[in-house]
């Protein structure tokens, strides 16, 4: 029996209301468990050791409602988060599930449309602040199409960067500190979704009016569904200072979006990704964005959310039992990638002027076999 590591709010592990309080509806069935009071999850997960709680305008507020009523569930939402002191650091805004977003939001092919997104957005980048957010998603789910027929994606994209501008400006003039984070999904709801990739992503970024101040919150999952290698992703964006927020869970394969528990699907992805996360030093929350399986009742629900934070606890040991393997150290050290390719002033003169034997470094064996099976050897706790 191994004592296993328990969930603190120094690990910042944290939850979307719409995780927990998945009520199992999905395209062929009905839900399968009760609505969950927002102020019941805020106090399970603050007493199972997460220290945040994240939500959509619409999971904290019922669609429609009128302003009393949503004035007394932010007021019993926030008493909740007095009494546990769970914070809210990330807020995001609903702009798919209602009929109005069927051809999506900021590039709906509608312009009153597109002003209610932004309306929609604004009001809820208020309560975001208010609350003390430091970033706000936006996963464009319905941005996209079904047909390449029915949306110029160019003028789109000119709609999707005037709204974030539009949105980052709003931010700036308020003063919040608040910063976007996007996130990238290649498919469904939509046949084809805007910015599907973290790569996509990056590149439309560096177009925006108010580029610093916009980054990504990449999923597993959604990488996974696009075939990606969601580590590499994320390295890239921890590269180019932008891993503003991530949402870990887990998938197997490109098929539907599963959600799954992190570290239910690829493990040893999941095994590289804390990895990063922890050697990076990334000091975001560490998300899940996940659903409980729709097989299980409300006991079934917190374990699954006991179940995320604790894959998330055994990866990281595992993880620095990696790094602290003096084998491991010996033979990450053969790698020269960090030394710049050229000398500091070296003329390509001097360059082209070298020589030197190839046909070595062409039979050279690079021992990633040795290394990737002691990975795999500490992911399964054999060195223990
Ligand atoms: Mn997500």
């Amino acid at each position: 029996m191994v004592d296993h590591p328990v969930p603190a709010p120094a690990d910042k592990f944290s939850f979307g209301l719409w995780t927990v309080g998945w009520p199992g509806r999905d395209p062929f069935g009905e839900p399968t468990r009760p609505p969950l009071d927002p102020v019941v999850a805020v106090h399970q997960l603050a007493e199972l050791g997460a220290y945040g709680v994240s939500f959509h305008d619409d999971d904290l507020v019922p669609f429609g409602s009128p302003d009393a009523e949503r004035r007394r569930h932010i007021a019993r939402f926030r008493q909740a988060l007095a009494d546990t002191g769970l914070v809210v650091p990330m807020v995001t805004t609903n702009l798919f599930s209602q009929p109005v977003f069927k051809d999506g939001a900021f590039t709906s092919n509608d312009r009153d449309v597109r002003r209610y997104a932004m309306r929609k957005v604004i009001r809820n980048l208020d309560l975001a602040a208010e609350l003390g957010a430091s970033v706000y998603v936006f996963w464009g789910g319905r941005e996209g199409s079904e047909t390449d027929a029915a949306k110029d994606v160019r003028a789109a994209l000119d709609r999707y960067r005037e709204a974030l501008d539009t949105l980052a400006q709003y931010v700036k003039d308020q003063g919040y500190p608040i910063r976007f984070a996007l996130e990238p999904k290649p498919n469904e709801p939509r046949g084809d979704i805007l910015l599907p990739t973290i790569g996509h992503a990056l590149a439309f970024i560096s177009t925006l009016q108010h580029h610093e101040m916009v980054g990504l919150n990449p999923e597993v999952g959604h990488e996974q569904m696009a075939g990606l290698n969601t580590t590499h992703g994320v390295a890239q964006a921890l590269w180019q200072g932008k891993l503003f927020h991530i949402d870990l869970n887990a998938q197997r394969g490109p098929r539907y979006d599963q959600d799954f528990v992190f570290g239910h699907g690829d493990v040893l992805a999941a095994f590289f990704l804390v990895d990063l996360l922890e050697s990076a030093g990334y000091d975001g929350p560490r998300h899940f964005d996940y659903k409980p399986l729709r097989t299980e009742d409300m006991d079934g629900v917190w374990a699954s959310a006991a179940a995320n934070m604790r894959s998330y606890l055994l990866l990281r040991e595992r993880a620095a039992a990696f790094r602290a393997d003096p084998r491991v150290k010996e033979l990450l050290a053969e790698s020269d990638l960090a030394t710049p390719t050229m000398h500091p002033g070296e003329s390509i003169e001097d360059l082209m002027a070298e020589t030197s034997d190839m046909d070595a470094a062409g039979r050279k064996g690079y021992r990633f076999i040795e290394l990737s099976q002691l990975a795999f050897e500490h992911l399964l706790g054999a060195h223990r």
